[in-house]
């Protein structure tokens, strides 16, 4: 099938689409199996290239996330439902008003890396080009921006030079800052599949935790955490020292190696840098050793170097090492930035950060601004960077922004220092925000809400980490009276009197124009730029239907058989020059340093089966399973230092807040480092939200905040009550000290903390129904059941330790029918019969339990994951659980 949309039979129609998450941007075949009942079976697309067919534990679950639960459906002003006539009357009107009194630069946009790149370019072109302000800013600035400063600074534009294909090729991966397996699973499997085949190539993973990924690591490198750039100052000096320089590269096409070698060479031998990363001299040098002896090597990075305070430094020591080895677009060779989000390339194409223009233009180029102006006949053009996020929120704070937009994104959990953008949300005249979902922890500060249309009904281009470009197709018509975004753009723009310029009917239009304005004056009379994908500028609606993925650039003239795979094995800089500019970094110790009030450092980020904020892999309860809690992650030796016990709660403080969370002691956290994940908000949890505690300080080229280094103290707490409640109806948690909520498939279970947790409960459950209560006399715990007509309606079980009672099974008990008198006292025991206990789920996919999982390696005396996934089918979907099943067997082994 060649096009888009293909027709089975009357029920069922089989759609190419890209999946909603990350930036690995996976082809989806999506067959509608009920497009009323929004059903659809969701399989990788076999002939997408960034995918061949995989599909992750994220991906697959795509199907259980486009019901219309928890969906905003129709614009509010405050809690007074409105048309979108009034809405966007109100939100055009208030626009001007502020403009009007406090000028242009009062008013912001805050957009995302998951908005379309349609949407994108419309937000941009009013704000930039019409509103003439450039406090446009996106939530990429948390995300990306160290790497397009990075790139921008060493081949003067913002281009990823290489391909996915190359990580096949490679004979060398070197993974820094990334844990791929969980955040990039794709591209782990494909990493995986071709080290299976070719097992001498070689895996090296540079992060400070012992992660997923290092499955399938040869050498993992746990350096103390922000000092990739020492690292890489080391790896520079000794490819120098060792003549293993591309010398006629360099000589050609590069500029400034004399002093970045001389800024290297600073960092000191190896025993010194060893010392300085905290990592094993021979470790050290075997990385040196076996770079400098491959040829082929892919050095990919993703937030472990981007979200830093020396975050642009990190990037352009990465790609030095390429540079004067001439390991730069050659098959098998390059650097690769693994981008996050599913649009993170196509927003920074138009112009999505406040420091850009459009198209890879820039503020910095004053014929850049005028082109622009002149392309876009904008009356008011912006003519300066604007504020970049932490900025943007401070500003806010201190009463400079007026009026602000968000789109598509959830600031009041991703910011750092998430309490100053509460305080800035509330001190902001007019909050306006466009979302998908009811209520989020942004959206309960919003003046205005827009019923943005969500994933599945939404139509235009993403770009992935390989600068393809793919459709994204509508499943579904919109829901309720939800539009896409760039529609509720144009339309307020229409409102305000700038409706020529934003007259568009379809997303073909925008992307038309797109198109256009990358081709536009972009030679060498103008400036030639290299995002340019000017041979779609006269796309006709039908072709951009059809449009089958390409990687830009893609000149008028060309077609998708010119697909530039690679870019600047022969030069070809996007700089002044011409010639890539091999920049001087130093690494300065004091950024990541821990204080005596804060002797740790808080390290966050991701888990496999959660995207960000929740507010969509939430709603399946099976991406829910594999990790249901909030947690820390403390090295055994500060467990002890500090009184930590597994599994208990502890009190995690930084200069910023306070929170209670669950430890978990692992040894995969470097000593003197804690970890927690970014997922958990307001609306899920009590405490569990990360942001609050982030420390906002930021990257001085990239405004980047650092998210991954704030220096934080563990505390032990005594919290007598705890208790573990669930219940097919949704619960208020708010009076609880601690409190976290998950979805099941019949209901909702609570681990909760705090005082009269028994009493609240008996009382909001209510007295309609049979209850069973039960203390048990050896542990004081108290236990109660509710059924209503023999089945299970809540279960509560208050006491000191919870950690042995079987949570699955007693989520599974709900799906019971008739629960006999027998079995009725087993559930208030809290223990399954033999046999029944499944444990924690490890296989998302197919619900695979750890204790199933390790029941089957012992009686089968398994040694491989691939023997389990025979067995009991565990691993063998998206195998993004295969880490973990190997850890069992290890485990298993070991005791044996
Ligand atoms: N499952 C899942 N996948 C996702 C997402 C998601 O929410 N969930 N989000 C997507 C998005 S937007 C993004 S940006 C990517 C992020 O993808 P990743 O960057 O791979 O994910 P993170 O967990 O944020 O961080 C990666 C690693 O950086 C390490 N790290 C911390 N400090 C340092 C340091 O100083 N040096 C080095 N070398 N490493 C360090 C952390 O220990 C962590 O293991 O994932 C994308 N994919
Ligand atoms: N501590 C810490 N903080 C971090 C990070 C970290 O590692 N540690 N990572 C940072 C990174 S890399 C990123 S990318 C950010 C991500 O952080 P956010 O962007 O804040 O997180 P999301 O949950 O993805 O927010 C997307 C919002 O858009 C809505 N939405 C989805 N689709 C659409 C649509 O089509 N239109 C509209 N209008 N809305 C839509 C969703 O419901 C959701 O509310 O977090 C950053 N913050
Ligand atoms: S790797 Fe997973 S989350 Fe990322 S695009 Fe592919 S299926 Fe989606
Ligand atoms: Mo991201």
């Amino acid at each position: 099938m060649s096009g888009s949309i293909d027709t089975c039979n009357d029920q069922q129609q089989v759609i190419h689409t890209t999946c909603a998450y990350c930036g690995v941007g996976c082809g989806i075949k999506a067959t509608i199996t009920d497009k009323d009942l929004h059903m659809v079976d969701i399989e990788g697309r076999k002939d997408h290239p960034a995918n061949f067919g995989r599909l992750c534990s994220k991906g697959s679950a795509l199907g259980e996330t486009v019901s219309l639960e928890n969906r905003l459906l129709t614009p509010f002003i405050g809690e007074q439902r409105v048309s979108w006539d009034s809405a966007l009357d109100e939100v055009a009107e208030r626009l001007k008003a502020t403009i009007e009194e406090y000028g242009p630069e009062a008013v912001a946009l805050y957009g995302s890396g998951q908005l379309l790149t349609e949407d994108y370019y419309v937000a941009n072109k009013l704000m930039k080009g019409f509103i003439g302000s450039s406090n446009m800013d996106t939530n990429s600035r948390l995300c990306m921006a160290s790497t397009v400063a990075g790139q921008k600074r060493s081949l003067g534009s913002d281009t990823v030079p290489g391909s996915y294909e190359d990580l096949e090729l490679a004979d060398m991966i070197v993974l820094v800052g990334a844990n791929t397996a969980w955040c990039h699973p794709v591209l782990f499997q494909r990493i995986r599949a071709a080290k299976e085949q070719r097992p001498d190539m070689k895996v090296v993973v540079i992060d400070p935790r012992a992660t997923d990924t290092c499955d399938i690591a040869d050498l993992h490198l746990p350096l103390k955490s922000g000092t990739d750039t020492a690292l890489f100052n080391k790896l520079f000096s000794y490819l120098d020292k060792h003549n293993k320089l591309d010398q006629s590269y360099i000589d050609q096409h590069t500029q400034g190696f004399n002093e970045a070698l001389k800024a290297a060479r600073k960092i000191g031998n190896f025993s010194e840098v060893a010392e300085i990363c905290g990592i094993e001299k021979g470790a050290l040098k075997q990385f040196c050793e076996w770079y400098a002896e491959t040829d082929k090597v892919v050095t990919a990075w993703s937030q472990g170097v981007n979200q830093s305070v020396a975050g642009t430094d990190k990037v352009n020591a990465i790609i030095n090492c390429h540079l004067i080895t001439g390991r730069i677009g050659k098959p098998g060779s390059g650097p690769l930035s693994l981008t996050g989000q599913p649009n993170a390339m196509g927003g920074r194409e138009v112009g999505g950060l406040a420091n850009q223009l459009a198209a890879h233009m820039d503020f910095s180029n004053t014929d850049d601004v005028d082109r622009v102006r002149r392309f876009w006949k904008a009356p008011n053009i912006a003519t300066a960077p604007g504020k970049t996020a932490v900025d943007l929120f401070n500003a806010m704070d201190k009463g400079d922004i007026k009026f602000v937009w968000i789109m598509g994104t959830n600031p009041v959990v991703s910011m750092p220092d998430a309490n100053k953008v509460i305080s800035a949300l509330k001190k902001c005249p007019t909050v306006v925000v466009s979302d998908c979902i009811e209520k989020t922890d942004t959206s309960e500060f919003a003046h205005i809400r827009l019923p943005a249309a969500g994933w599945s009904e939404k139509d235009g281009t993403v770009t992935n980490s390989e600068r393809r470009i793919s459709r994204q197709r509508a499943l579904f018509d919109l829901s309720g009276a939800s539009k896409p975004d760039w529609w509720i753009i144009s339309k307020v723009a229409e409102k305000m009197g700038f409706g020529e310029a934003f007259d568009y009917q379809r997303a073909a239009d925008i992307f038309r124009e797109h198109a256009t304005l990358s081709a536009f004056e972009n030679n060498s009379e103008g400036r030639r730029r290299d995002f340019d994908i000017g041979a779609l500028a006269a796309i006709s609606d039908a072709e951009y239907e059809a449009l089958e993925p390409f990687q830009w650039p893609l000149v008028s003239g060309q077609t998708s058989a010119h697909s530039h795979t690679r870019l600047f094995a022969e030069g070809g800089f996007f700089t002044e020059t011409g010639r890539a500019t091999i920049v001087s970094t130093t690494f300065k110790v004091s950024y990541h340093q821990p204080n005596a009030d804060y002797p740790l450092l808080l390290n966050t980020g991701r888990v496999r089966d959660h995207w960000h904020t929740m507010t969509r892999t939430a709603l399946s309860p099976r991406l829910s399973q594999h990790i249901d809690e909030p947690f820390l992650e403390v090295h055994p030796g500060d467990a002890q230092k500090y009184g930590l016990v597994d599994q208990a709660l502890c009190r995690l403080s930084t200069a910023f807040d306070s929170i209670l969370i669950r430890v978990a002691v692992t040894p995969s956290v470097g000593k003197g480092n804690v970890f927690m994940p970014m997922h958990w908000t307001r609306q899920n949890s009590k405490t569990g939200h990360c942001g609050v505690l982030v420390k906002p300080a930021v990257d001085p080229w990239s405004k980047q905040p650092g998210c991954k280094h704030t220096p934080a103290r563990i505390e032990a707490v005594s919290l007598k009550q705890q208790a573990v409640l669930l219940s097919r109806k949704k619960q208020d948690f708010e009076p609880f000290d601690y409190a976290t909520e998950v979805k099941f498939q019949q209901g909702f279970r609570y681990e909760l903390a705090g005082r009269g947790i028994g009493s609240t409960m008996l009382e909001s459950i209510g007295s309609d129904k049979e209850r069973i209560d039960y203390t048990d006399p050896k542990t004081g715990s108290a236990r109660s059941v509710w059924f209503a007509l023999g089945q299970l309606q809540a279960l509560l079980i208050v006491g000191e330790s919870l950690s042995d009672c079987d949570r699955a099974w007693l989520q599974a008990a709900f799906e019971k029918e008739d629960i006999p008198f027998s079995e009725r006292w087993r559930l208030l025991a809290g223990m399954p019969p033999q046999g029944e206990d499944t444990g924690k789920v490890v296989c998302a996919c197919f619900g695979v339990g750890e204790k199933t999982i390790c029941r089957a390696i012992e009686e089968g005396g398994f040694s491989d994951p691939a023997q389990v996934g025979q067995s009991l089918k565990a691993g063998t979907n998206c195998g993004s659980c295969i880490p973990e099943i190997r850890k069992l067997i290890t485990s298993a082994t070991a005791l044996t």
